[in-house]
């Protein structure tokens, strides 16, 4: 079997930017049959609603007369998701956009920058979303908006609603058959469709039930390599660079398991075992041993 679980690198720069862009991985026969069975059930309101589905069933059920069953289940998409989240994660809920061109009374839902899961206050482990684009996404329809590297920044969405125009956002363009893999808490959202046709985008979202522990295939870890990514930095951090750095090394530790990961010694001049954060799950042992010792 062909191997489709993420390498380093690609883990790396989504442990920095916070997505993972899968361009065109979707054959297109799958892509039209997604875009018909998209418009069909919307105009019966087939989709089960959200409320209905969360947690309650697994993906076969909750999607098994649906394109987007074997959509998820291509082995590219459903070993990416393996490489974030592990096997057997619990299916959370799917939603369908259909984002109608923007007219004087269109819907205005989703166009302002949220996370998703802004109850997850969890350190490390993070909830991913899947999106799917069955059609290529132009810059007229208004694609998602990600704020790469900002699912460090848990805030209330109320504090973000205002903000339009950040410094680095990038808005998806991309070819039909894209599959973007976000983490739970990254600032995202949708924009104006300023086309002539609609917008389509399924979503569904998986919650880990394994440690995030070295699930990707490992064999290129290179430390000095996932470093240079973590240290580009991105426009909108401004002068707080070393805090994201540390929101990155401290992330890299638990995902890759090698405690001692550092760059420019950030985190050994601030963690010495003993000054870990008693709530902070990978360290207790040593926070422990060191004071006990
Ligand atoms: O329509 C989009 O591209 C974004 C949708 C969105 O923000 C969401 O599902 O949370």
């Amino acid at each position: 079997m062909n191997n489709y679980l993420l390498n380093t690198i690609q883990m790396a720069h989504f442990v920095d930017e916070g997505y993972i862009i899968l361009e065109g991985v979707i054959p297109e026969h799958l892509c039209h049959q997604a875009i018909d069975e998209t418009r069909e059930k919307e105009a019966q309101d087939a989709y089960t609603s959200i409320r209905e589905q969360r947690h309650h069933f697994s993906w076969d059920e909750a999607l098994q007369d649906s394109v987007y069953k074997e959509i998820l289940e291509l082995p590219q998409v459903a070993q990416a998701i393996e490489s974030l989240v592990g096997t057997n994660p619990q299916f959370d809920h799917y939603r369908v956009h259909r984002t109608q061109p923007l007219t004087d009374n269109a819907h205005l839902n989703f166009l302002h920058y949220h996370q998703d899961c802004m109850v997850d206050m969890r350190p490390y482990t993070f909830d991913i979303n899947v999106s799917i684009y069955p059609q290529e996404i132009t810059p007229e329809m208004g694609g998602t908006m990600f704020l790469p590297g900002s699912q460090y920044r848990k805030v209330h969405n109320s504090n973000m609603y205002r903000y339009q125009h950040v410094r680095g956002s990038k808005q998806l363009v991309c070819a039909a058959g894209t599959v973007v893999l976000w983490h739970g808490n990254i600032w995202h959202s949708g924009r104006p469709n300023r086309s002539e046709s609609d917008r389509i985008m399924f979503l569904a979202r998986f919650n880990p039930c394994v440690p995030q522990i070295r699930l990707w295939n490992t064999e290129d870890m290179d430390q000095e390599a996932v470093a240079q990514i973590m240290l580009r930095g991105h426009a909108w951090i401004g002068g707080e660079h070393p805090l994201e750095w540390m929101n990155r090394i401290r992330q890299w530790r638990y995902m890759s398991g090698d405690h001692e990961f550092d760059f420019m010694g950030y985190a050994k001049r601030v963690h010495h075992s003993f000054e870990y954060d008693l709530n902070d799950q990978p360290y207790r042992e040593s926070v422990y041993n060191s004071i006990t010792r």
